[in-house]
């Protein structure tokens, strides 16, 4: 990936100085990641003003060196949070530590403390690392292009396969297959393929339902590709489609196409959810469209910014989002159309490519 940790870790530095504290408690794989390389399942990272530590165990002891050669790894036998605890308690002098309570347990955080003992202060510090993973560099914005790029060529390619008589099982299978044949490490997220009824829950798992002919499909898929996710959503119709169905789709498209013109710099991320929302309730189907406008996308699958009601935040150029419109009708189906979308200064880009009118099959 050709990563810059040291300008993240730096960057990470200059974070902390108005918050007053000496170093930082990381303890979210994907922040880990994100600030030193490290792709392994058992970590933890205490940036301090002399080096990054790593602390993991002897599973990972090549693996560590391999991934985060610019930090100093601790190879530990015993609970990570008692060797950071005892590693803070073995400096000298007072100091205080960031951390955000939302990425530790109850257990592990008494635990912490406990080992680190009274000299160290804690201070929370949310979402300082979310907040930087928001805006992706030029590396990141190319992983994620060619991460957009296999979710769209499988989406194309298993929109032609989908035929009544499949079961969604099949389907998602044929998905899971055909991206990791181009390259990635897996599925972002359980492959949807939700079908006539089962279309009207938006997070469906595949199931042995065959399609049939005269319903709704929903595919909903993601790669991740490097360590990055990508993400989108086609909706089809077996057959040809009533002026309903039509109709309802026109609508969800034309919110989608609402929001994309809402999404810039410095628009907040609650009026594109507003805007697309109100589209929707023009066609009197507002109360159909049961989620948020979409999320960020990047190391996690879902990441800040949400683009969801009444949030404040405001985008940036960077940000990689999905917008992804959708219909729920208990009984009958849903319709949802999503695609991921990078905000440059001067105008957006979106990643993902597969066709998005309905498709009648
Ligand atoms: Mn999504």
């Amino acid at each position: 990936m050709g990563a810059n940790f040291t300008t993240r870790v730096d960057q990470a530095r200059r974070e902390l100085t108005p918050l007053a504290v000496g170093g930082l408690l990381v303890t979210h794989l994907p922040n880990i990641l994100y600030l030193c390389g490290f792709t392994g399942s058992n970590a933890i990272v205490l940036l301090l003003p002399d080096a990054v530590h790593l602390f993991t165990d002897g599973r990972y002891t090549t693996q560590a060196h391999e991934e985060a050669p610019n930090t100093r790894i601790h190879i530990e036998r015993k609970a990570l949070v008692d060797a950071v605890g005892s590693f803070l308690k073995a400096r000298r002098g007072g100091m205080r530590i960031g951390f955000d309570p939302i990425h530790i347990n109850m257990s592990e955080w008494a635990r912490l403390k406990e080992a680190s003992g009274k000299r160290v202060r804690w201070k929370e510090a949310l979402g300082l690392v979310e907040r930087m993973r928001e805006v992706k560099d030029a590396g990141e914005l190319e992983t994620m292009r060619e991460a957009a790029r296999i979710g769209s060529e499988v989406m194309a390619e298993v929109l032609q396969l989908a035929r009544p008589g499949l079961t969604e099982l099949e389907l998602a299978a044929e998905v899971d297959y055909r991206m990791r044949r181009k390259g990635a490490s897996g599925p972002s997220f359980d492959t949807i393929v939700a079908s006539g009824p089962r279309a009207a829950l938006p997070h469906a798992h595949p199931s042995e339902k065959r399609l049939q002919k005269n319903e709704l499909v929903v595919f909903d898929l993601g790669a991740i590709l490097r360590n990055y996710c990508s993400d989108l959503t086609r909706t089809i119709y077996l057959g040809r489609a009533t002026p309903r169905i039509r109709q309802w789709y026109r609508a969800v498209e034309e919110a989608q196409h609402a929001g994309l013109a809402a999404l810039k710099v410095d628009a907040t991320a609650g009026n594109v959810d507003r805007v697309t929302r109100r589209v929707l309730e023009g066609h009197r189907l507002g109360r159909y469209f049961v989620h948020g406008t979409g999320h960020g996308v990047g190391i996690e699958i879902h990441e800040t910014p949400r683009v969801g009601r009444r949030q404040q935040q405001r985008i940036r150029a960077g940000n990689v989002v999905t917008l992804e419109p959708g219909i729920y009708i208990e009984g009958v189906g849903g319709i949802r159309i999503e695609d991921e979308v990078a905000v440059h200064a001067h105008g957006t880009e979106i990643l993902t490519s597969a066709p998005r009118g309905l498709l009648e099959l």
